[in-house]
């Protein structure tokens, strides 16, 4: 009857008293600290047992910290995987401890039995709707776009490259002229930045700067400074993640539009343990969260305000 019904979904939400093991990447954006941030509050309000490892960025790190939360004999592992491949032995590994593992905010190359549900974006869409706005920006004016990648070898790299691509194919107007790595860091967005701008007669030639984040977008927007140019006007700048910095950019006219990637992949990862724990509901393989396109018209100083106290 109901009360049945009421005490299965009150169980549904409930992993308190669960130990789950995080391998976290590391902090190279104001991203990855958010998502970190969150991780841990929605852990302290669902009474979970949270035991973080952060990797330095180092696939090598992650794994062992997997196999350490194997030995450990934890309840579940949540995953935020440096690159898409090099997991099957290990996932491989928690499946015979009987230990779900969640992939939170990249994808892996692996069989999709390893690991009981991914967390993230679509980011391909971020791309798209990345390249989409820089279209309709341009216009027929001719663009060449520098592209600061993500880590090589990622999700996010990988599928923010493709979505870019395929909105901006049949523009002629608009081609990719550099497009090098910056890791998702601000320090490597503003080196690479410096490096696009000296091979190219010092930026006369480069119309905008596609970022596959915005930590690279606000390093990319100190070199472009520094060679005398106006970020946002001289050379438009766009990127995903709407973390708060970037709309502080874009509130000064020095960054144009941003595409917004919650920090909180932790909440639905916790939603489908508790109801695989609670009756064994298996969850949608791929849980997606939504992207959404900010610019200058988008309130971004009310944005910054909202977003400057969440841990990025
Ligand atoms: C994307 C996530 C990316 C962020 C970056 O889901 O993996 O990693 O966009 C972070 O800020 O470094």
């Amino acid at each position: 009857g109901l009360a049945t019904a009421l005490s299965s979904a009150v169980l549904a939400q409930d992993v308190s008293g669960k130990v789950i093991g995080f391998s976290q990447i590391g902090s190279e954006s104001g991203w990855r600290a958010a998502e970190t941030a969150v991780t841990r509050q929605q852990a302290e309000e669902r009474g979970v047992d949270l035991k973080f490892a952060d990797a330095q960025q180092k696939q090598e790190n992650q794994i062992k910290a997997i196999r350490g939360f194997i030995a450990q004999g934890v309840d579940a592992i949540l995953v935020a995987p440096v690159v898409a491949t090099g997991w099957d032995d290990v996932l491989a590994e928690a499946k015979e401890a009987e230990i779900p593992v969640v992939l939170l905010d990249r994808g892996v190359d692996a069989p999709e039995d390893l690991y009981l549900t991914s967390v993230a974006s679509d980011q391909v869409k971020e791309g798209r709707v990345a390249g989409e706005w820089l279209v309709e920006a341009v216009g027929d004016e001719d663009c060449n776009v520098v592209e600061l990648q993500g880590t090589v070898g990622s999700t996010p790299a990988i599928n923010r490259k493709a979505g870019f691509e395929e909105a901006i194919a049949g523009h002629d107007n608009i081609t990719i002229s550099q497009s090098q790595t910056g890791d998702f860091t601000r320090s490597k967005g503003k080196e690479v930045m410096e490096a696009f701008i000296k091979a190219s007669n010092n930026a006369a030639d480069i119309c905008a700067v596609y970022a596959h984040n915005d930590d690279m977008a606000v390093g990319a927007i100190q070199a472009i400074k520094d060679a005398g140019l106006k970020p946002g006007e001289d050379i438009l700048v766009v990127s995903i993640d709407a973390v708060p910095d970037i709309f502080s950019a874009i509130a000064a006219g020095e960054a144009n539009a941003t595409v917004e990637l919650t920090p909180n992949m932790a909440g639905p990862a916790f939603d489908a343990l508790a109801a695989y724990w609670a009756d064994g509901t298996e969850p949608e393989k791929f849980i997606i969260t939504e992207s959404k396109l900010y610019t200058a018209d988008s309130d971004p100083q009310g944005e910054y305000e909202r977003r400057k106290d969440l841990g990025y």
